[in-house]
């Protein structure tokens, strides 16, 4: 039976939130990454041992890197993608020398994770959700992206209008800034000139050439990091659907498919992200995790309801459209006996977090009660 670690991600020293909060909210493992250093740029074995030993002194394990940044440079397959590949292979190598063997990274064009509204009211609390009306809206009215009226539904293209014209300026302000600031582990920030041109980086590279390369990231760096005993794992796109028009490649059954057969090592691995995966109604979770556990080497845990046209909000982790009991279960019961490292990933802004700073998504009393929720059901499927 794979045991599930529980885990929490820490954006290190500067996060908000204390590791002896973490440790007191039930957590075994940490997921942190060093923030610091310039996406690109080689991590040297000095400063993740440093972090190492921050996390260990407090009495837990740093079981996860997320992210290993992949640069824009190697995703577009630049003039310089040799170079960054080259001190990508380095990091890896200096954490593998020191004991880092799980490495979460995703290949999701310019923009991280995307939402629409970060305060979603929820009993309690708040909550992240992206509305697409407020992605066209944006895309439309606000980027003013060429062709982007013809990629919609004209009625939902309307109903972004409508909504568009309700907002003042300081509400259009707030959802360019909600989208392009980019939120907690995005190492991009970008204003809107930015990120047209950051966009348009994208103008000659179709969903094919994208996956290409992907393919040829994969080829570079999975035998090393088979030869070094790490275990990469891809995060799905979130949403899983093309946004503002860049290619998504990692989104659908087949994508992830592809993925895992295109290299065929157990260090070419997956981030099974429920909350991602789940955003789009034909991805059968239970199935999936069922059929590439032995891929899967870091869960997050979180879940979603679905709305209209890609919509979403993000619902309490044992509530929603995502099979999460299932999904522990197929992992739980994958016919091995590692440890898997999994994380409730995202909470709600909960109680006295309202009153507390931290990071979208990442609050302190809303993912206890996550992590709470999900160790109660891993325990109860252990014991039946
Ligand atoms: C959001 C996270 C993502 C994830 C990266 C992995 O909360 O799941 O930012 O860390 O996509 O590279």
């Amino acid at each position: 039976m794979a045991q599930l670690l529980p885990s929490w991600r820490w954006y290190g020293p500067q996060d908000p939130i204390q590791l002896l909060e973490i440790k007191a909210a039930g957590a075994k493992g940490i997921v942190t990454a060093l923030h610091q250093i310039e996406n690109g740029a080689i991590w040297t074995k000095a400063e993740i041992q440093e972090r190492n030993k921050e996390v260990s002194s407090a009495g837990l394990h740093w079981s996860v890197v997320e992210s290993l940044p992949v640069h824009e440079g190697i995703k577009t397959n630049n003039a310089v993608a040799s170079v960054l590949l080259k001190n990508y292979l380095l990091s890896l190598e200096n954490l593998a020398a020191c004991g880092i063997d799980t490495i979460c990274y995703n290949f999701m064009p310019v923009l991280d994770w995307t939402r629409t509204n970060l305060q979603k009211p929820v009993p309690g609390g708040t909550t992240l959700e992206l509305r697409a009306v407020e992605l066209v809206a944006f895309d439309c009215f606000l980027l003013e992206r060429e062709g982007a009226k013809a990629s919609y539904d004209a009625e939902l293209v309307q109903a972004a209008a409508d909504y568009f014209d309700t907002l003042d300026a300081a509400q259009r302000e707030s959802l360019a800034a909600t989208l392009l600031l980019g939120l907690p582990g995005s190492e991009e920030t970008y204003s809107l000139e930015e990120f047209r041109a950051a966009l348009s980086t994208y103008d000659h590279i179709s969903a094919a050439n994208f996956r290409e390369n992907l393919f040829r990231f994969l080829e570079a760096v999975m035998p090393r990091a088979q030869e070094l005993g790490i275990k990469m794992t891809i995060h799905p796109d979130d949403p899983p659907y093309s946004v503002l028009g860049l290619p998504r490649i990692v989104s659908t059954a087949e994508d992830l498919r592809a993925v895992v057969k295109t290299v065929d090592l157990t260090a070419n691995g997956l981030c099974f992200c429920t909350g991602s995966l789940a955003s789009r109604a034909d991805n059968d979770l239970v199935t999936l995790a069922t059929e590439l556990a032995e891929r899967i080497h870091f869960v997050h845990l979180r879940n979603v309801q679905r709305g209209a046209h890609g919509s979403f909000f993000e619902s309490g982790h044992l509530q929603g459209d995502a099979d999460i009991a299932g999904v522990m279960k197929a992992l739980m019961t994958d016919g091995t006996d590692r440890s898997l490292a999994y994380r409730p990933d995202h909470g709600f802004k909960l109680l006295d977090d309202q009153n507390r700073t931290s990071y979208p998504g990442y609050s302190l009393y809303g993912r206890l009660r996550g992590l709470a929720e999900l160790e109660g059901l891993r325990h109860g499927l252990a014991y039946s």
